[in-house]
């Protein structure tokens, strides 16, 4: 067996945590020959159901699974974690706009920030509860001495949904969409660049196209699934955020497929594609299984680029709302 993996899933006893604890514990992340030990944060509250969690875990006998550790303390749960997946937030409240729920949210990843970087240090930091782009970004400044590009944001769940979009328009199987860029917020304003992505090696925009549909129909039900999932569920996305975040970690972890890229949130330098420095901004990337690096060369469009303006101007205006924040 390979040196022991440790993860914290934070909102452990959540909808997210109880379909992605099952994953992570599984074998399919860390692999079949490498020990996974689970902490898992909650609220004092919420103990309880983390146990029943946890017994469940226990229960389906993983031979991968060598530790359950359940924590109410941040830093006692971060301690020599490598990946740290911060689900739990506070969800939006009836009447909340989105600036009371940043503003509502900020702190938990102030906190969280400040424990990560008294108790881990080779750490990955992926953060799903939202909004997830500037909870990043807190957690991020609040945490000196883990290196920017050791944290990310979750965008793969609207990777996920934009190439099913497109694989059911032009009947073909999701596996043959590739190199779908999302850009900027994981929120409404999100990008999916179809104009990059291609269909068996060929550009989308050859195979499918209805250009009106693309830039209406297909745009805003990505942009809008969320939503459109809370209305028909009566809940928000559970399972398919947990397999996004899965598809996350492996994308981080695993070299890249020549030719192709993933998408993910991270701290823009000011040296790619006009986009300011100092936001965690959706972009494309490549991993080689250690470090990412962002896609260089991509053609934008005249109508991608005014996309990507609204989203860079959203995530400037939630900075703002956070910078007494941001350390
Ligand atoms: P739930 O409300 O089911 O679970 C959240 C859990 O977090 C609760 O058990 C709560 O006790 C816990 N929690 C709250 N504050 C905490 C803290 N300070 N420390 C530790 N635990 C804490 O939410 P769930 O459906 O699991 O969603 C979690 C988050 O993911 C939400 O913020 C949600 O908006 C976000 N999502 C992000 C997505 C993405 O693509 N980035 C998609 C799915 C989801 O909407």
């Amino acid at each position: 067996m390979k040196k022991p993996v440790h993860v914290a899933v934070t909102g452990a006893a959540g909808q997210i945590g109880y379909s992605l604890l099952f994953r992570l514990a599984s074998g399919e992340v860390f692999g079949e020959d490498t020990p996974v030990h689970l902490h898992m944060l909650e609220l004092p509250q919420a103990i309880k159901a983390a146990e029943g969690t946890a017994m469940e875990l226990e229960d389906c006998a993983f031979k991968t699974l060598a530790g359950i550790h359940i924590h109410d303390n941040a830093e006692a749960a971060f301690n020599g974690i490598h990946w740290a997946l911060l689900v739990g937030s506070m969800p939006r409240g009836p009447g909340m706009e989105r600036n009371d729920l940043i503003r509502a949210n900020g702190p938990i990843f102030v906190g969280q920030g400040k424990a990560l970087n008294r108790a881990a240090s080779d750490v990955r930091v992926v953060v799903v509860g939202n909004p997830c782009n500037t909870n990043a970004l807190i957690a991020q400044h609040n945490c000196k001495d883990i290196p920017p590009t050791r944290f990310s944001a979750m965008t793969a769940l609207d990777e996920n949904r934009a190439k099913w979009q497109v694989a059911a328009k032009a009947k073909v199987g999701v596996g043959q969409v590739t190199n779908m860029a999302i850009w900027g917020n994981h929120s409404s304003t999100m990008v999916p660049d179809f104009e990059n992505a291609l269909i068996d090696g060929k550009p989308l925009t050859s195979v499918l196209t209805d250009r009106k549909w693309l830039e209406t129909d297909f745009f805003t039900t990505v942009q809008k699934r969320g939503a459109a999932i809370i209305d028909a569920r009566g809940k928000s996305s559970a399972a398919s955020a947990a397999s996004a975040a899965i598809d996350h970690v492996k994308n981080l972890l695993n070299p890249t497929k020549t030719g192709d890229f993933f998408s993910a949130a991270v701290p823009s330098n000011g040296k790619h594609y006009g986009i300011p420095s100092g936001l965690m901004f959706s972009l494309p990337l490549r991993s080689n299984g250690k470090d990412w690096e962002v896609v260089e060369g991509i053609k934008l469009s005249d109508f991608t680029k005014a996309k990507i303006k609204l989203t860079t101007d959203e995530l400037l205006a939630e900075r703002e709302v956070v910078k007494e924040l941001l350390g």
